[in-house]
């Protein structure tokens, strides 16, 4: 029999169904459990444990010491009580939106949660070419009430500044300084770039001096401004999905950090299905429909952002002066030019840097691929510099459109 009680060590799938027999009190006591690994990110192990007798199930998500793409990365297993904290916490702050917490283990470092397999990852059904005309709504209210009523806008600062000390996240927080804010835009030795794609970004990325300086000014205000409480890797790998309903995953990136962070990755990872859709679906009157039911979701979002967070604000700001006239707007507009900025930075790193996604890395054809590659880049470095110009959803449209239409 296997102690878990008194010291850590990382699970295979034969100890996560002990793991569910002997600590849980969650399945009968003549349960026949099995369980298949099904993690499919870069950090952690997923086990999916179910009683093959009714069906029951449930997810053990545990934290190993090092991230599972790379043994370079040495990441805290505590990762996992940050994890399961702020899921609790964002349950109560956006209803339905995120998994049922069972359990939180600190000496094995995993926590225990609803099984979601009805749902779908949503990056793979994108890529599958489904629709879901709930996600804008759904993710909008999300973000507005974990990011607004995690704010000084709202919250007592005492009480905000606790939820800053409980939230730090040195660890995590360094992957994302380095692998979004600095590797992508110098010659970094642990980028991971197509030699195709590579004199492109000699000329448009790493030799341009302005971009230089200003994803130096953004990583500064990543590190410094904090001013919600973020889910910190809010790409479509961290959401399930099915027709109707949402649920947002994998918050161990979790911070106080810039809002605009999870809404530009929000968006920026329904603009790598777009360049999916436009260099996979051969028929064109589908590929066509395809990408305009994502501009329109792309455009939704932000403009429902705008809209809900400016109610919400109204609603629910408690701090005297955010209720001057124009400070909302104020507010509201700083978020959306880092909403921008950060769309452009996750455009850029996951095409140049060491962590990928799917949407891009599976189209087959290289000559496309390096298409897509360069729609996303030009896409990119054009949110980074022109920040201050992205007011609308139909601001997002543009530019893709000019860039879809150039490669
Ligand atoms: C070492 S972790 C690489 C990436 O995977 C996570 O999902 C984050 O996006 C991180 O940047
Ligand atoms: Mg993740």
């Amino acid at each position: 029999m296997k102690d878990f009680t008194s010291c850590y060590f990382t699970m295979n799938e034969e100890d996560a169904v002990e793991y569910a027999k002997t600590m849980l009190d969650i399945f009968d006591d003549d349960a026949e459990l099995t369980c298949k690994e099904i993690g499919d990110g870069n950090l952690n192990y997923v086990f999916r444990v179910v009683d093959e007798k009714n069906g029951k199930s449930i997810i053990i998500k545990q934290a190993g010491p090092v991230a599972r793409i790379s043994d370079e990365f040495k990441v805290s297993p505590d990762r996992n009580r940050i994890e399961s904290e702020i899921l609790k916490l964002q349950g109560e702050l956006a209803p339905g939106f995120v998994p049922k917490m069972y359990k939180y283990d600190p000496v094995m470092n995993c926590c225990v949660m609803e099984d979601l397999s009805d749902h779908q990852i949503m990056r793979t059904a994108l890529m599958e070419h489904k629709k879901f005309p709930l996600f804008a709504d759904h993710i909008t209210t999300f973000m507005v009430n974990t990011l607004l009523l995690t704010s000084d806008v709202v919250m007592d600062h005492k009480e905000k500044k606790e939820l800053v000390k409980k939230f730090i996240n040195p660890e995590l927080c360094e992957i994302t300084e380095d692998l979004v804010y600095t590797e992508p835009f110098y010659d970094c030795p642990r980028n991971d770039l197509l030699d195709e794609t590579r004199k492109f970004v000699q000329d448009e990325i790493w030799n341009d001096q302005q971009l230089a300086l200003e994803t130096a000014k953004l990583k500064f205000e990543f590190m410094t401004n904090a001013q919600s409480l973020l889910h910190g890797d809010l790409h479509t790998g961290s959401i399930f999905i099915k027709e109707d309903s949402t649920k947002v995953i994998d918050p161990e990136f979790a911070f106080y950090g810039p809002a605009g962070y999870d809404v530009g990755n929000v968006i920026a990872n329904l603009i790598f299905a777009y360049a999916n859709a436009k260099f996979t679906i051969d028929d064109e009157g589908r590929r066509k429909d395809y990408m305009t039911y994502l501009e329109e979701t792309i455009k939704d979002v932000i403009d429902l952002f705008k809209t809900k967070f400016l109610a919400a604000w109204d609603e629910k700001a408690t701090e005297r002066v955010a209720k001057y006239p124009g400070f909302r707007e104020y507010y509201l507009d700083s978020i959306l030019k880092d909403t921008a900025a950060v769309t452009g930075l996750e455009l850029c790193r996951r095409i140049i840097g060491i962590a990928h996604v799917k949407d891009i890395t599976s189209i087959e054809d290289q000559s496309k691929r390096v298409r897509a590659e360069k729609l996303c880049l030009s896409a990119g470095k054009t949110f980074i510099l022109e920040r201050e110009t992205m007011k609308h959803g139909v601001d997002y449209v543009k530019v893709i459109r000019t860039f879809a239409q150039q490669f």
